[in-house]
């Protein structure tokens, strides 16, 4: 064999490698938008690496302070106060709580806090979601809710966590 087929043969393996890759996502992103008036805007990114999937988000307009953050049900931002979002991701059928710690949502993040200047920024990696795949655990088809107001991780099923400021829906990249 020389050496042009070799390379050639290789290239053809990478192309087909990557052609199965594209079945499944990897990535994943929601674009938030503003919602009961709020002028907060931001992104979600999400990321398929080994057993785990992390979240990015980037967050500017909040207002100062502490403000819960969650994945609900539906992806469905369409209304003025992101109530067509639904309650909290909950596949598992849990009582509302605090992030890893059992009884809780799937879509309890929980809180981020905002600067002076009104911009916050979260990551977390989880092993209790997925990404692509289909599942139950899967991420895509959801959405990314900003509050008003801090979870309380108490109060069912919501948090307390007061009106919703922004929204975006969870899709592949
Ligand atoms: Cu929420
Ligand atoms: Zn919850």
């Amino acid at each position: 064999m020389t050496k042009t087929m070799v390379g050639a043969l290789l290239v053809t393996v990478a192309f087909l490698a990557g052609s199965a890759h594209a079945k499944a996502p990897t990535k994943a992103a929601a674009d938030l938008q503003s919602k009961s008036g709020s002028s907060v805007t931001g992104t979600a990114t999400f990321t398929k690496q080994g057993g785990k999937v992390s979240m990015t988000v980037k967050l500017k307009g909040l207002t100062p302070g502490t403000h819960a953050i969650h994945l609900h049900d539906k992806g469905d931002c369409s209304a003025p106060d992101a109530a067509s979002a639904g309650g909290h991701w909950n596949p598992t059928s849990e009582d509302h709580g605090k992030w890893g710690h059992s009884p809780y949502h799937r879509g309890d993040i929980g809180n981020l806090v905002a600067d002076a200047k009104g911009n916050a920024t979260l990551t977390i990696a989880s092993d209790v979601w997925t990404l692509g795949d289909g599942a139950t655990t899967d991420v895509l088809g959801h959405a990314v809710v900003v509050h008003a107001k801090e979870d309380d991780f108490t109060t069912q099923p919501t948090g307390n966590a007061g009106g919703r400021v922004a929204c975006g829906v969870i899709k592949a990249k």
